[in-house]
């Protein structure tokens, strides 16, 4: 009986059921298109000031779908997307439903970028979180006895091998995963040197001299480089033999193994090692060589073996039950090993091995830990070294194109607008639509097509609030969002409050956890199969290779497209591309009525402007105030009437009329004759 009413609570008390409307929870940039959802069948809405009340602006809402097949749910849309003055408000339907408050601001993705880079020092591994940088949640030093050789390797002994970010919600560390992961943040950074250039972070490298997010790269590449063998080769993971309990990380005991080599991990320590050196040479050039030259030892060893190592790719040997990150094709880590340290050298041996290898797979799948394929073509057709081959660039550049295109397809069959079809909300499904985001965003770079921009935009916002769940998938951003992710010290550390900066799996329809399967089952809308709840780490697990494709998307939206329309420094006046005229009232003098005309001119006749005409005494106090609101480029006029006016209460003499349009005023003299 109990459980009954259980179920029944769960499928009836569900979010997605209640009628909502969707935004991005941390607001909109000012240049940037700006929308939200509603399941609400309402057919229009109101962006309304929050300190004043007042209307901004008014639009219709668009079906999207009247079930869409994702949720099952009616969908509508509201575009806002040429409102774009900044400051706080709300939505509201015809309907009278209201939305969260947020933000119109060019700082909107400060935060998230930020919390989402800072996520990764949380992790931190053999280091002592200290108040001063932790804050709440500082926190003892763990597992200083990484790691002993497990029997699998035919070694015995230790080998230290401490630091590192524990991977997920687990404290193993696997080289692997710590691949795509690099390679993600290595490639927002020399994408976008100049986004990610923070050195304030507020973590122990910070006020160094070198961009935070360079020094939290380092400290995972310093754990990894312990992870060599003296043949080059590099082991794939360390870890205990079964995933340890909710405990703190200093509270976890119990034997920590350095499992077998792997050519897989290999060829991810090589890819990531070579384009640290890139980045890093600037810097340190010393440890930067050190580097270059682990990946070239490691790469001459994975370049003498024939077939995958271990045979069929790694398994977990008998009695360990930690991530595996099996995979039984490793050519995709050595395509991308060989194009890294060629781009890092330019040598003809490596850039050889790339062009008689790449035609096996264009740019045809997103990103993933299993299969690293993209990320090299990426870095061939981003290549800044002059041998390579051009007509292998344009082949790149089309299936590029062709790919971002079935994204974009995707994403117009979507009622929350991303790129999944009904069968792709696997386990870590947020990080698919992510990634997604990133190839479009690359396909935005090459092709300045803003379809591509827009779409990856997209992609951002339904992580952060534009999805069936209204939640925020981030930890500590937003208004909403998950309060029990599958994330030890999360949970350990007795703080109510998660740790901020982590993005959750996110809905996974194919239920792979026990969790997910007493709540869910297989008629359930796939973009419904999430829960925030502890213990379903298919679907509220974090990771670090999760939160490398936020990072790379905040950063770039957080760092583009700054609006300067709404500059309230008036030096920036001539920046705006905007002028305006104040035509004399007629009649003048006048009694009971005038028409004051004026005219704002802008390159942009969508772009609003802040419009506010009033009328003062001699002295500059306002008689009254005519208020305007937003307007568009173009001519208007404004009758002033008494009867509507009441200004015939007011003695006759000289007045002053005032049009300011955003920070700037025009004034003209009149005079009032009863
Ligand atoms: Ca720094
Ligand atoms: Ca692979
Ligand atoms: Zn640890």
């Amino acid at each position: 009986m109990w459980r009954i009413y259980f179920v029944f609570l769960f499928s009836f008390n569900f979010n997605a059921l209640v009628a909502q409307i969707f935004i991005n929870q941390l607001g909109y940039k000012p240049d940037l298109p700006k929308f939200f959802y509603t399941n609400i069948n309402a057919s229009s809405f109101q962006i309304i000031e929050e300190n004043t009340n007042l209307v901004h602006y008014e639009g219709s809402l668009t079906l999207i779908s009247n079930r869409d097949p994702a949720t099952g749910m009616l969908i509508k849309k509201g575009d806002f997307s040429t409102f774009n003055i900044s400051g706080r408000y709300f939505i509201k339907l015809n309907t009278n439903d209201t939305s969260y408050h947020f933000n119109i601001s060019d700082n909107v993705f400060n935060d998230l970028l930020n919390k989402s880079l800072k996520a990764f020092y949380f992790q931190r591994c053999g280091s002592q979180l200290f108040y001063q940088h932790a804050g709440v949640y500082q926190r003892a030093t763990c597992h200083q006895n990484d790691g002993f050789y497990h029997s699998s390797t035919g070694q015995t002994g230790f080998k230290l091998s401490r630091g590192g970010w524990h991977d997920a919600g687990d404290y193993g560390k696997y080289v692997v995963n710590a691949g795509i992961t690099l390679g993600t943040l290595l490639m927002a950074y020399e994408l976008f040197p100049e986004y990610f250039s923070s050195d304030s972070l507020n973590i122990p490298e910070s006020g160094n001299g070198i961009p935070d997010l360079l020094d939290e790269i380092k400290y995972e590449i310093l754990w990894l480089l312990t992870m060599q063998a003296e043949d080059g080769a590099v082991f794939h993971k360390l870890t205990k033999e079964q995933f340890e309990s909710f405990v703190m990380p200093s509270q976890d005991s119990g034997i920590r193994y350095i499992y077998q080599k792997s050519s897989t991990a290999t060829g991810n320590f090589i890819a990531v090692l070579s384009r640290f050196y890139r980045v890093y040479r600037s810097y340190d050039s010393t440890f930067a060589n050190q580097c270059l030259t682990a990946a070239i030892n490691a790469w001459n060893w994975l370049s003498n073996q024939s077939g995958i190592v271990p045979p069929g790719g790694f398994k977990n040997p008998q009695g360990t039950y930690t991530g595996e990150y099996g995979d039984n094709n490793d050519s995709d880590e050595r395509l991308w090993a060989a194009v890294e340290l060629f781009e890092s050298t330019g040598l003809s041996e490596y850039r050889e091995y790339y062009e008689f290898n790449y035609t096996f797979a264009l740019i045809n799948s997103t990103m993933n830990w299993q299969n690293v394929r993209t990320l090299a073509h990426l870095t061939y057709l981003f290549s800044n070294q002059p041998s390579a081959n051009q007509s292998i660039k344009s082949q790149l550049y089309n299936s590029l194109l062709v790919y971002s295109n079935n994204l974009v397809n995707k994403r117009n069959s979507n009622g929350f607008g991303i790129t999944l079809n009904p069968g792709e909300y696997y386990w870590g499904s947020n990080s698919i639509v992510l990634n997604n985001g990133i190839i479009l965003l690359l396909a935005y770079l090459k092709s300045q097509n803003q379809t591509y921009k827009n779409v990856a935009l997209e992609q951002l916002n339904y992580v952060i609030g534009c999805n069936a769940h209204n939640l925020s998938f981030v930890t500590g951003v937003g208004i909403k969002y998950p309060k029990k992710p599958h994330h030890r010290p999360s949970e350990a550390d007795g703080i109510a409050e998660p740790i901020p900066g982590l993005i959750v799996g996110g809905p996974n329809q194919y239920l792979d956890d026990p969790i997910l399967q007493q709540y869910f089952n297989q008629n359930t809308p796939p973009a419904l199969c999430y829960i925030d709840h502890l213990q379903s780490w298919a679907s509220n697990e974090i990771a670090i290779n999760w939160n490398a494709p936020l990072v790379l998307l905040a950063g770039f939206f957080n760092g583009s497209f700054t609006s300067n329309v709404d500059n309230k420094n008036e030096d920036e006046f001539n920046k705006f591309n905007y002028n305006f005229e104040l035509e004399q009232n007629f009649p003048n003098p006048f009694n009971s009525q005038t028409v004051i005309r004026y005219t704002i001119n802008s390159n942009d006749n969508s772009k609003l402007f802040r419009v506010n005409l009033r009328v003062t005494n001699l002295l500059g106090e306002t008689v009254f105030n005519i208020s305007e609101g937003y307007k568009t480029p173009g001519s208007y006029h404004i009758l002033l009437d008494s009867a509507e006016f009441n200004f015939n209460k007011f003695p006759s003499g000289i007045y002053f009329y005032q049009l300011s349009v955003n920070e700037n005023h025009k004034t003209k003299k009149m005079i009032f004759l009863k």
